[in-house]
């Protein structure tokens, strides 16, 4: 650890992530919401609720159980952490199921707007002699029909070498391993930042305590984040992993698919580089 009088805990990563997502993605749903919808899909989780209680013939002990664990997760702040690791996987694969271009996947809990803007080629902000082995990460980003698409912003996230987020854990500078590169007049860039760790759910929350008691994993393969958008074109959401690395073949979030697999090659100096491309649909 870079620091081991600071500890993550989730109760504290928890609440950065509830308050982020009250600030930037609670729109007014009751002005939006249309009951005939409501109606459809609260029936229908509800109902396959009943289902899974028939099914298994779920005892009082257990509805107790999951009335406590329910209230635990509100009370830990881990919503935001529960629904991205075992739900938006799924909400993601029907929203791009048209999708042309580059595949997509989860935004995920920790993704902070209003990175500072970096040139082109540029080195994500980090700290002096930040851990873990560099990373050269080259491309272009075009349209689906192939123009370049100068300026295209990319919006990268990434966990340290711990696997700890910068403003999700404490100690880290506020914009450690976060930057919005602007692509220069061909959409290309060339980013240096440092290959991230696995990223390890907190085993002391809710959600820690669910994958122990079910027997599960808490773990994330290490992986990159991205946002990629430029004017006239849809914005993708997507997460960048490493061939050979641990968990890539087993997320506890779902959310590795093949075409996201990164496999660098090891150059002078010690600097893995890898070169990615991005195609962005017309909006
Ligand atoms: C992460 O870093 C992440 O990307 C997701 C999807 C869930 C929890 C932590
Ligand atoms: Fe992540």
């Amino acid at each position: 650890m870079t620091d081991t009088t600071l500890k993550a805990t989730a109760a504290a990563s928890g609440a950065s992530a509830t308050e982020r997502f009250l600030t930037d993605k609670t729109g007014s749903p009751s002005r939006t919401a249309d009951t005939a919808r409501v109606n459809t899909l609260a029936t229908a989780v509800i109902t396959a609720v009943h289902d899974v209680i028939r099914t298994h013939r779920a005892t009082y002990e257990e509805y107790n159980a999951l009335k406590s664990w329910l209230i635990s997760v509100g009370q830990d702040g881990e919503w935001p952490l529960f629904l991205d690791v075992w739900i938006e996987h799924v909400v993601e694969e029907v929203a791009a199921a048209d999708r042309k271009g580059s595949k997509g996947t989860i935004e995920g809990p920790y993704y902070v707007p209003g990175a500072p803007a970096l040139p082109g080629t540029a080195a994500l902000p980090m700290r002096d002699g930040e851990p873990g082995t560099p990373l050269l990460f080259q491309g272009q980003v075009t349209s689906a029909s192939g123009e370049p698409l100068p300026g295209a912003l990319l919006e990268m996230w990434q966990a340290d070498d711990d696997g700890l987020y910068a403003q999700f854990a404490p100690g880290i500078p506020e914009w450690n391993l976060r930057g919005t590169v602007v692509a220069d007049d061909q959409g290309g860039f060339a980013v240096t930042t440092v290959q991230p760790a696995p990223y390890q759910i907190p085993t002391d929350g809710s959600c820690g305590r669910l994958v122990a008691a079910a027997g599960w994993h808490p773990w994330r393969p290490a992986h990159l984040h991205l946002k990629v958008s430029a004017p006239g074109h849809e914005t993708l959401t997507t997460q960048l992993y490493f061939k050979g690395g641990a968990y890539v073949d087993d997320d506890v979030a779902s959310a590795v698919k093949p075409e996201l697999v990164l496999d660098p090659t090891p150059s002078a100096g010690g600097v893995a580089e890898v070169t990615y491309d991005f195609v962005l649909d017309k909006a």
